[in-house]
């Protein structure tokens, strides 16, 4: 296996894992230190739920950009550096918008995005507009914007960076190396979140990978969809999607059949949770010191039904859940609902009445 570089020489991971990811030749590395994120455990969850088992959090929301996509930027983007290209296009839920953008810039490319009107949370808006790209909204979905933005890249000389592209597949198959680098094998089980499934084929991908080469042993695989937007569970596209969780409101991932080959194989499965078990997740994450982006939490929430189910027992089990993007990027969902903080005059006196009570 790989072993872990120290943090004064990291230098991201094409740089550690580059010599087992598929890129061609001509690629020209372009990072921004993605990758290397940690795991941390949830102590106080385990003891809730009796203990007796390990339940670890990939916080992928510690990448440049603030979500997991950084990891298959760098790839995409140095593939097509190396091979000429002058701009990239991608349509996106935001986070994908924002990573392309970031990565573009650090090539010298130009980036456009393609968002879905109003559905898009605005650390990631912010993210893309700031990085330097052209952000193009269309009334329509996510999906309406995929299919326009592959049709374009057909025609024109702008490359397409959407999972759809491979090399987008092999930067982010290095979080299942680094899982199993850190724990020195892979866990029982590895939850996350599924939205156009890019990132489920990933992991399966590079535990595979890890596991023929290393013999590091496989997972089983729990996707997770939000209820709205849950087409790999109702087996079939789904026209209007919608979730609260809106970087996964996807009807019709473009590596859905992977995915569901994933959790086949892997004896794991692809369920939904309800945006209400989403903002609870999100919450308890929270309540351990982590905050995440609402499809970051689905994760945990499909975990946390599988065990009230009975479906899953984790005693004596190692579980790894993949918190996708940082609670930085949908400041909303959480300012919407939050009660004004009390205002006081700036007196010592009255600080203490307020905070101590009469
Ligand atoms: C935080 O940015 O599709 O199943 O356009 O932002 O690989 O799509 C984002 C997806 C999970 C789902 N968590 O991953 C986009 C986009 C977060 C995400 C997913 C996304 P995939």
């Amino acid at each position: 296996m790989i072993n872990q570089q120290t943090e004064q020489n990291y230098q991201g991971i094409l740089n550690r894992y580059g010599q087992l990811l598929q890129l061609p030749a001509h690629s020209q590395r372009v990072t921004l230190l993605e990758g290397n994120t940690p795991l941390i455990p949830l102590p106080r969850f385990v003891d809730e739920l009796g203990g007796g088992f390990e339940f670890l959090i990939k916080y992928e929301g510690l990448n440049p950009t603030g979500s997991f996509k950084d990891r298959g930027m760098t790839a995409a983007i140095s593939e097509t550096l190396g091979a000429g290209s002058k701009a990239v296009i991608c349509a996106s839920t935001g986070n994908t918008a924002a990573s392309a953008a970031a990565y573009a810039a650090r090539a010298g490319l130009k980036a456009y995005v393609l968002i879905p009107q109003g559905k898009v949370a605005t650390g990631k808006l912010a993210g893309a507009v700031a990085y330097g790209a052209r952000v193009i909204q269309i009334e329509g979905s996510f999906d309406d914007a995929l299919t326009l933005v592959v049709r374009l890249s057909q025609n024109h000389p702008i490359a397409l960076v959407n999972s759809i592209n491979p090399y987008r597949l092999e930067g982010q198959k290095t979080a299942a190396f680094e899982i199993c680098d850190a724990l020195k094998k892979a866990p029982d089980w590895l939850c996350l979140p599924v939205g156009n499934a890019g990132n489920i084929t990933s992991y399966w991908m590079g535990f595979k990978q890890y596991n023929d080469l290393f013999g590091s042993g496989l997972p089983k695989i729990l996707g997770v969809q939000a209820a709205g937007a849950a087409p790999l569970v109702a087996g079939h596209p789904i026209d209007f999607p919608e979730t609260i969780a809106t970087a996964i409101r996807i009807g019709k991932p473009a590596r859905g059949e992977q995915a569901l080959q994933a959790a086949e194989e892997s004896h794991g499965k692809i369920i939904a949770v309800s945006d209400q078990e989403i903002l609870s997740a999100q919450k308890r994450l929270a309540q351990e010191g982590i905050w995440v982006e609402p499809a970051s939490a689905a994760g945990l929430a499909g975990f946390i039904r599988q065990v009230n189910a009975g479906h899953i027992d984790p005693k004596g089990k190692r579980i790894v859940t993949i918190c996708t993007g940082h609670g930085l990027k949908d400041p909303d969902t959480i300012s919407k609902n939050m009660p004004q903080p009390d205002l006081i005059p700036s007196d010592l006196h009255i600080l203490e009445k307020t905070i101590l009570g009469e």
